[in-house]
């Protein structure tokens, strides 16, 4: 039997559809400590938050998925567009191409401050080229995208029927029912020397020793789950949550009856960057740590840790997962 062709693509539509949702874990809603006091300023208090319960995605989204998106839809990510010269008050005709932040490791370095000597604006540098033109993603299908911005995640989680998890939601599933423990599977950062996620060992930026088995990213299943059964909440890529960036938690309640529930961030104008008051760009919370998270620089592979990124940024180790909310806290 021959099926229409409207028939047919119905059903590639609800494979697509189920292909889409088998993925997902169900993350039974809860009241959990937010938030850490033992690490960096941005992550204090540690505050109780509950959440509804949702569904999110076992992995971050992989180049193959979201080249299925782009076939589906013809996006075109950020990084592909050349800046809008309005957007950018000041900077120099020649810098305002299309490109993406790409990591290149310096052969020295003098000041840990000073990011630029690490992050390179490569022309060319895209989700199809994470280390500049010549470079493809032939042999990384199973890895993170990367290189794709705020509104890249989002329209990626429009197209497949989700949205992008709030920071608490995003904390709360990291912590894998593990409430207030230190790493996504407990107290100590490599148990039995065990490595539990994709970071960096030995001194960044010089020197990766990559005792986790890899430099860059890794298959997004190459480390083990947590409780709730989702890989690579720590390290790998960070990942875009929908939260507005504020400098600090809220304090904690004082009692019970005035927890925040399904919070969602701060106001839109505190995400500002106050070291560059010229550029009033947005900044959501990143969430999780990267294959670039070392223990002399930016010990953030942990849940409670947090990053400032403006909202049109893509760089070679941010990417994003999705979450799906039932029709009672759906935004
Ligand atoms: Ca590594
Ligand atoms: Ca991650």
């Amino acid at each position: 039997m021959t099926l229409p062709r409207a028939d047919i693509e119905r059903n590639d539509r609800q494979s697509e559809d189920s292909r889409l949702v088998e993925d997902m874990v169900w993350i039974p809603g809860g009241t959990f400590r937010m938030g850490s006091n033992d690490h960096y300023r941005e992550e204090a208090p540690v505050h109780r938050v509950t959440v509804d319960g949702f569904w999110i995605e076992r992995t971050p989204v992989t180049n193959r998925r979201f080249k299925q998106f782009v076939k589906a839809t013809g996006h075109v990510t950020t990084a592909e567009i050349p800046p809008d010269p309005k957007d950018y008050p000041g900077a120099l005709p020649h810098m305002l191409y299309a490109g993406s932040l790409v990591f290149v490791p310096p052969s020295s370095t003098f000041d840990l401050r000073d990011w630029s000597q690490w992050w390179t604006f490569m022309k060319g540098a895209d989700w199809r080229h994470p280390y500049g033109p010549k470079s493809n993603i032939n042999v990384l299908d199973d890895h993170p995208v990367v290189h794709v911005s705020y509104s890249d995640a989002l329209a990626y989680a429009r197209w497949a029927g989700k949205d992008l998890p709030t920071e608490a939601e995003w904390e709360f599933a990291a912590r894998g029912g593990l409430d207030g423990a230190e790493f996504a599977w407990g107290d100590e950062f490599t148990p039995g020397g065990v490595h539990m996620a994709n970071t960096w060992q030995g001194g960044f930026p010089l020197h990766n020793l990559h005792l986790d088995g890899y430099d860059r990213t890794s298959p997004v299943k190459a480390f083990p789950p947590n409780g709730y059964g989702l890989h690579d909440m720590i390290g790998n890529v960070w990942e875009w949550t929908a939260d507005w960036y504020s400098p600090k938690h809220e304090a904690d309640a004082p009692k019970a009856c005035c927890i925040p529930q399904n919070p969602r961030g701060g106001p839109e104008e505190q995400s500002y960057d106050p070291s560059q008051p010229n550029i009033q760009i947005p900044r959501k919370v990143l969430k999780g740590g990267s294959h670039l998270c070392a223990p002399n620089y930016c010990r953030r592979y942990r849940p409670a840790a947090r990053h400032a990124e403006p909202i049109d940024t893509s760089t070679s180790h941010v990417g994003f997962r999705c979450i799906m909310r039932t029709d009672s806290n759906a935004s």
